[in-house]
């Protein structure tokens, strides 16, 4: 059985400083180089949406982030603009062992579906290819930090139990948004789905 880290969206924008900076999302950078020796694989994911995307506030006259909009898949939190194709805030935060990924899987370009997980956008149904990357490489046992976890670490680490990996979320390399309780649903979510919280 062979191990994948999986890093999730650790980019400027999601850092102190960022346009949606996530509390303490810097911190975890050095841990996370750490441990990627331990692995079979290095995956980082970078969110990576184009100008004007649906998921901005600013895309939706009237509304401001952390609004929720209904869109066609179902209920969607409007953002700041973050993560913008080719700008400085879609890097990856500098001190990340960036070179030492394997694969590097980009989501959130569709402008009409926002994509929170690895796996599948918020449709639940448009596939990335990391699962076929994942199996054609057969790293079934998965570890998964990065940010946020309770929205990009949350719908990755479901998704892919539900798709029956072997996951893990290390919670001490990982920082939430949490808004309005979303941190302690999405912990009972992971649970509930079978993934490990360490
Ligand atoms: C994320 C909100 C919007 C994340 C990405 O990486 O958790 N959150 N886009
Ligand atoms: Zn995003």
């Amino acid at each position: 059985m062979s191990k994948a880290l999986i890093v999730i969206d650790v980019q400027n924008d999601f850092c102190p400083g960022g346009a949606l900076a996530v509390p303490g999302g810097d911190q975890i950078v050095g841990g996370i180089n750490d441990l990627m020796a331990d692995f079979d694989a290095v995956i980082l994911t970078q969110d990576w949406h184009p100008a004007g995307h649906s998921s901005f506030a600013s895309s939706h006259g009237g509304k401001d982030p952390y609004d929720m909009i209904e869109m066609p898949y179902g209920p969607q939190v409007l953002w700041p603009d973050h993560c913008v194709q080719g700008n400085d805030g879609a890097v990856f935060h500098k001190d990340l062992k960036s070179e030492r990924a394997d694969l590097i899987i980009r989501k959130g370009f569709n402008p009409a579906i926002d994509s929170y997980s690895a796996f599948f956008e918020n449709d639940q149904s448009t596939a990335t290819g990391l699962e076929g990357y994942l199996r054609n490489r057969g790293l079934s046992d998965l570890t998964m930090v990065g940010l946020a976890t309770d929205f990009c670490v949350n719908f990755s680490a479901v998704d892919a139990a539900k798709l029956g990996f072997d996951v893990t979320v290390l919670q001490s390399l990982c920082r939430a948004i949490d808004l309005n309780g979303s941190l302690g649903a999405a912990l009972n979510g992971m649970a509930d789905a079978g993934v490990h919280l360490r």
